[in-house]
């Protein structure tokens, strides 16, 4: 059968996924009383709850006796490093952009990454049924991010589609039939080029995502470069630079329909396949016959940028929820997961009571953390680090730097200006983005961005819209200063007070509720000054033998801020830590006891 391999990449939110239902439906993949939920290939649970893709994932379509692989990226920045390596298993790309919101920072780096594996993409602009579509202007801005990226002659010359992937419709005239997207099946089968792959040669492919599965354990995923997959078949595979890592057998053999894995006994040259009975191979490797002897080029995988360090949760009410409290086995899951997940690097301390984690982003880590007090395990995590690098030439200190792009209501860009200026970011541009908004772009240390994005959205109250994007490597931008208020501490177990807790209003705002668990050097609020305050939450209030009507008592309290899992690791200090559970997320102070804090305190203000 005739193949045809493509990606969809786009910025976060463009509608890849949506459009893969549709895809999948209108080629006929579902049976006529097949069930299927919205946005099918966002499988796992925290996929479902984000509404975001975290891992990329393949699926595939027939159109008029055609095959074709389609692989759904993730758009967000943190799980864009797949991204670049998916690229190498595809022969064509659709690149979506919202067609009210433009080209995005994610949007220019896949797009630069397409064009420089000199792949043809095809536009499609979605979400034209947006009441705030701007079709025609998009378009022209499309064209100047390809020239911007130095497009050669032949991609400048891109076909676009106007669509509306969630309706179902696809037209390459803006105002021409909205029918189905019979034009987007018909374009991608003209366009993109079949793979150019020799059956005949040995058999080798490059392993390109890396699952687990619950039954078959370690699933590969790449495209087979040449000859022929058998089931059974003996085969070794070779690291990057060609060393043997393991000789093994292909125990299982999946082939990609619709949304189904479909076991199989034969899969030739240019199809996408996925293959289990390797143990020890991993992304950017070579699976192949034992009779080869190079490995196939692969791109290295991005550095991580970030690291914090796991611990056990050593607070008064640690072990109450979680059933894995010990170092060991928070040592081994987190093991199991950088074997998984090609992002992660794990190290243990010397100590070997807490573990460093690298990655890329807040959002992946915070992705992490939820899977794991979902497995029932009870954390200590600390504020992210950024990880820096040294200039080979220079031995000067190097840190990561992300672009930044923000749309934000006139009103609210001299306060964005102002916060982002003090994290040591550098106004790139500033331009009108239509309905009285502006889009501003900087360059910032990724250090700076830490913390940032929930003042972000109180500064905006919640209008604002940012995204971020790994640039580089720059010259160390020199100290930036932290969050700038102290924070209210628990000098007392047991539960907070609601008399308690609306007496202590005025210092700043709370964190818990009445009746939550506390204990002494536990946060439970920001204190609006920028000192830290040691306070009693489980005070009552004085009984008197005169008893005061109950309504006097019932106080009227302010609602406690509540702040999601990465809100609260982006929150604290280098002093604090934030406690994870199953059930609860709380932060603390690094050292509960307050002589303890002291004289830390002194020593630090000694030195
Ligand atoms: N108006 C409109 N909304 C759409 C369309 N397609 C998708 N959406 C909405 O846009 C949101 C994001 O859609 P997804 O398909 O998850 O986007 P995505 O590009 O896969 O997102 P990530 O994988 O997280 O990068 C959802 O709320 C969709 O309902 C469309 O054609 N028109
Ligand atoms: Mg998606």
């Amino acid at each position: 059968m005739d193949i045809r391999n493509i990606a969809i990449i786009a910025h976060v939110d463009h509608g890849k996924t949506t459009l893969v239902d549709q895809l999948l439906r209108q080629s006929g993949s579902f049976r006529a009383n097949q069930q299927v939920a919205e946005r099918a290939l966002d499988s796992n649970e925290l996929e479902r709850e984000r509404g975001i893709t975290i891992l990329a994932k393949c699926t595939s379509v027939v159109w008029r006796d055609v095959r074709i692989n389609i692989v759904d990226t993730p758009g967000h920045a943190d799980f864009g490093g797949e991204v670049e390596r998916i690229l190498s298993m595809v022969d064509g790309v659709l690149v979506l952009v919202d067609a009210a919101e433009g080209p995005m920072p994610q949007t220019k780096f896949v797009l630069g990454k397409a064009l420089r594996r000199g792949l043809k993409p095809i536009v499609v602009i979605n979400k034209v049924d947006r009441p705030d579509a701007r079709p025609g202007a998009v378009h022209n801005e499309i064209f100047d991010l390809f020239a911007l990226l130095d497009a050669s002659e032949g991609q400048l010359d891109f076909p676009t589609l106007f669509a509306s992937g969630r309706d179902g419709w696809a037209t390459s005239e803006f105002d021409g039939p909205r029918h189905d997207l019979a034009p987007l099946f018909e374009l991608i089968i003209a366009r993109v080029p079949p793979p150019e792959a020799d059956p005949d040669a040995p058999f080798a492919m490059l392993a390109t995502t890396l699952e687990y599965d619950p039954f078959l354990g370690r699933m590969l995923t790449g495209r087979i470069h040449s000859g022929v997959a058998r089931l059974n078949m003996p085969v070794k595979s070779l690291s990057r630079d060609g060393r043997i890592l393991e000789q093994a057998r292909l125990t299982k053999l999946l082939a990609f329909r619709g949304l189904e894995h479909r076991p199989t006994e034969e899969a030739r040259a240019g199809d996408i396949v996925a293959v289990a009975g390797l143990q020890l191979t991993t992304v950017a490797d070579t699976i192949c016959a034992p009779e080869v002897t190079a490995a196939l080029p692969a791109d290295p995988i991005d550095p991580p940028t970030l690291a914090m360090t796991f611990s056990v949760n050593d607070s008064p009410l640690a072990g109450r929820d979680g059933g894995k409290v010990t170092s060991r086995v928070i040592a081994e899951r987190l093991h199991r997961e950088a074997e998984g997940n090609v992002a992660f690097k794990v190290q243990e301390n010397a100590a070997r009571d807490a573990v460093e984690v690298s990655g890329r982003g807040e959002l992946q880590f915070g992705v992490l953390i939820e899977t794991m007090r979902r497995e029932g395990f009870e954390l200590s995590i600390s504020r992210p680090r950024v990880l820096f690098k040294s200039d080979p030439k220079s031995g000067q200190r190097q840190e990561p730097v992300e672009e930044v792009i923000i749309d934000v209501d006139e009103d609210f860009a001299g306060i964005v200006v102002d916060k982002m200026s003090r994290r040591k970011a550098e106004l790139q541009e500033m331009r009108p983005s239509g309905g009285g908004k502006l889009r501003l772009s900087f360059l910032v240390p990724t250090r700076g961005l830490i913390g940032y994005h929930g003042e972000f959205l109180t500064d905006t109250r919640g209008s604002g819209v940012m995204s971020r994007l790994f640039h580089g490597y720059a010259p160390y931008k020199g100290p930036i200063e932290g969050r700038r208020n102290g924070v209210l501490i628990s000098n007392a177990p047991g539960a907070a007070v609601a008399y308690a807790l609306w007496n202590l209003e005025e210092r700043g705002a709370m964190f818990v509720s009445p009746g939550d668990a506390i204990y002494p050097g536990m946060i439970i609020g920001a204190h609006s000054r920028d000192n830290d305050l040691d306070v009693n939450p489980a005070k009552g209030k004085q009984l008197t033998n005169i008893r005061t009507t109950s309504k006097d008592e019932a106080v009227r309290l302010t609602p406690p801020v509540q702040m999601s899992l990465e809100e609260a690791i982006a929150y604290i200090e280098d002093d604090e830590l934030v406690e994870v559970t199953p059930k609860a997320v709380r932060l603390r102070k690094r050292l509960l006891d307050i002589n303890d804090r002291r004289r830390a305190n002194r020593a630090a203000a000694a030195e």
